[in-house]
């Protein structure tokens, strides 16, 4: 017998549908949240024969666990670990663990990871269809899909969503088994449209909900939200290039999702502060009552940031002329070069005294510091108008 304890996401239950195609009834398997996993490896310690083969994948047990696994594995050798986030990695000192973040092709995933595994050990054969959808699963645990354009990992993922997970799990196995190769039937494609405009829609509105914070040395935003973290943390972040990361609340099951677009943060390092864990783009933590007070008690009375105006004609980004802002204590900046090389910000009319290399950086700045938008057009115009006003009168006088 095999009992395969899982993570319950996508990349989680990838690993399950391969486990059901290579050991049939065989197998026992449980997916789990990232806090639950322990529960469950402490059952099958105590209530499980010693003749089980225990695989754990895309988790990672705590300490205690990790040493009863050890005496587990020194008596039976019956336990393999894969996993692929970094905070497992010390658990590759261990025979039975195998924690891997990257190998020659690219970003590897628990689904990845397990069926090489399996497939090394003459357990599942290679298929066609099995190796496409191992992609997939691949190419959305490590958001490769974005930059490839593979909207077909998205696309699995919204319909892992959208179904439970042992109906996912049955539509999975029955074309994996039958067909030469992975696609989605005419009806899935109707609801994946459907649901893809259903989440745009969320995004929007969630757009216009995001609060900015100052916490330790870095800047974050934060927004409420229980549903599609990884489309919403990964579009806040684009939107929002001057915050480090983006935390998710979901206050129901009382847990932070972080997500940062940015090379140079590690959002699995915040989480880990909070005793939590991931990856260095993607991470998690439980809402204990030190982040609670953090993220929300002392964010709780600040205002959205208004979004940057879209369809602009004259104030536009990145001219020397000048792009104009304003924030919410009604205080307007001009941000501007007259050399094409420093760029200045003058906040109320008057310049600052740092002087910035590019527009990007200038604005940055100003929305790191002073919550700053991009103004609609008709409010450029005015402030243009008053401006010649003042001149025309200035000129008047002398
Ligand atoms: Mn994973």
């Amino acid at each position: 017998m095999y009992k395969l304890l899982s993570h319950n996401d996508l990349d989680g239950v990838g690993c399950g549908i391969l486990a059901k195609l290579a050991f049939n009834d065989k197998v026992k398997i449980r997916y789990n949240s990232i806090t639950a996993l322990d529960r469950e490896i402490e059952f099958f310690l105590e209530n499980d024969q010693q003749k089980t083969f225990l695989f754990i994948t895309d988790l990672s047990p705590n300490e205690k666990n990790e040493k009863r696994i050890q005496d587990y594995y020194q008596a039976t050798g019956n336990v393999q670990l894969l996993d692929h986030h970094k905070t497992a990695l010390h658990l590759n000192q261990y025979e039975w663990g195998k924690v891997l973040i990257e190998d020659e092709q690219g970003l590897t995933s628990a689904t990845s990871l397990f069926y090489q595994y399996l497939v090394t050990h003459g357990l599942l054969e290679k298929t066609e269809a099995i190796s496409e959808f191992v992609e997939l699963v691949r190419q959305y645990d490590t958001w490769e899909w974005e930059k490839n354009g593979n909207f077909q990992a998205q696309r699995l993922n919204a319909l892992f969503f959208l179904v439970s997970i042992e109906e996912f799990e049955e539509k999975m196995l029955d074309r994996l088994k039958t067909n030469n190769h992975f696609d989605f039937d005419e009806f899935e494609k109707k609801i994946l449209s459907m649901e893809e405009e259903k989440i745009e829609r969320y995004i929007r509105r969630k757009k216009r909900e995001l609060v900015q914070t100052n916490l330790g040395e870095f800047y974050a935003g934060i927004v409420y939200a229980e549903s599609y973290h990884s489309e919403l943390g990964n579009e806040l972040g684009k939107e929002n290039v001057h915050l480090d990361y983006i935390a998710m609340m979901n206050m129901g099951s009382k847990k932070i999702s972080f997500r940062t677009i940015h090379d140079h943060i590690d959002v699995s390092s915040i989480a880990a502060q909070y005793g939590g864990g991931g990856h260095q783009k993607a991470a998690g933590c439980s809402l204990t009552v030190e982040a609670y007070k953090q993220f929300v008690l002392e964010t709780f009375h600040i205002e959205p940031i208004p979004e940057d105006a879209k369809r602009n004609r004259y104030n536009i980004k990145g001219t020397s002329f000048g792009t104009f802002y304003k924030n919410l204590e009604d205080e307007v900046f001009l941000l501007y070069t007259n050399n094409e090389i420093d760029w200045v910000i003058e906040k109320n009319r008057t310049p600052l005294e740092q002087i910035f290399s590019s527009f990007n950086e200038a604005e940055w700045f100003l929305k790191r510091n002073y919550q700053a938008w991009l103004v609609r057009d008709d409010v450029f115009v005015d402030y243009l108008m008053q401006e010649a006003n003042k001149v025309r009168h200035s000129n008047k006088g002398m």
